[in-house]
């Protein structure tokens, strides 16, 4: 199978842009997420490697969030695994000492969302019809704890509360307004506006920056770190209940309708 993640480091800079290739939405499938942690783990360890700009090449989507057929009519097994898969790029992005940067040139719902706020600074196209944000309830499903956390840490409670009750998708500008993203940009900017963000960032000494960054996360990476494994059961019984399976089932099917 040909590779879902295309990473270019830039030596000179010292700055890797990753590119999510796995169309046609990027979902984030068992295997896909094996793949980012693989790359990411490779980037973490070479030292020539500073900043991580995380990005998308499937044209209008930076990524449709958790494949959701990993979560529908499959075995409690495999969905263990599955949650393991994905609470570990959480907390290898969440903890990354690289500068992170996520520039997002699509959609951005859910998982897709949770990617671009574990990273340091979020920059987004100015396209109105593109989204992000954590629609989880629309699926009716529940953002577990730990979404829950890294969107506070980033908009505030108030506006967690209300975003998560009702799943809601912002449209580009009002997800700056609310700081759920950080900049906006003309679509064929993202880029070329993340490689300049990124160098803003590198000028800080990485010890510093570094250590102010695991005092403001580690907190709320170790809630889950200490309750991984009550967190990967909690999972596996909630999404196979068969409520929860026919709400992903009417979910899947509006899909494909409004697809027409
Ligand atoms: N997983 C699996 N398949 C998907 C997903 C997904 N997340 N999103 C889209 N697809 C499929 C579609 O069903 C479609 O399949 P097919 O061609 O077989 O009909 C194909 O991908 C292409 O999709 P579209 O035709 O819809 O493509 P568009 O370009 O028109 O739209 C969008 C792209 C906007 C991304 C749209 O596909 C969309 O809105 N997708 C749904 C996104 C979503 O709601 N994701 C939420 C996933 S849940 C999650 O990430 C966190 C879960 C936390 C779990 C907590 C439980 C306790």
């Amino acid at each position: 199978t040909s590779p879902k993640i295309k990473v270019d480091l830039d030596q000179s800079t010292g700055v890797a842009v990753m590119h999510m290739q796995n169309p046609p939405v990027n979902s984030l499938s068992l295997d896909f997420l094996t793949e980012f942690c693989i790359n990411l783990e490779k980037l973490e360890m070479d030292k020539s490697c500073r900043g991580l700009i995380i990005t998308s090449s499937v044209p209008k989507v930076f990524s449709a969030g958790l494949d959701i057929m990993e979560m529908y009519g499959t075995t409690p097994e495999r969905c263990g695994e599955f949650w393991k898969a994905v609470q570990e790029m959480w907390l290898k992005l969440y903890s990354s000492n690289m500068v992170t940067i996520a520039a997002i040139n699509g959609f951005s719902p859910a998982g897709g969302c949770l990617i671009s706020l574990t990273c340091d600074y979020r920059i987004m196209a100015d396209n109105p019809r593109y989204s992000i944000g954590l629609n989880e309830t629309q699926l009716g499903i529940v953002a577990p704890f730990w979404f829950k956390d890294t969107m506070v840490n980033t908009v505030g409670h108030r506006t967690t509360e209300m975003s998560l009750e009702l799943g809601l998708l912002y449209n580009p500008s009002e997800a700056l307004k609310i700081g759920l993203v950080d900049h906006l940009v003309p679509e064929e900017q993202v880029l070329t506006t993340a490689t300049q963000t990124m160098t803003k960032w590198l000028a800080i000494p990485d010890h510093a920056r570094q250590i102010t960054k695991s005092m403001m996360r580690k907190p709320t990476a170790d809630k889950l770190t200490s309750n991984r494994e009550a967190d990967i059961q909690n999972f596996v019984s909630f999404i196979t209940k068969d409520s929860i399976q026919k709400s992903l089932r009417v979910y899947l099917e509006m899909l494909r309708k409004r697809k027409g």
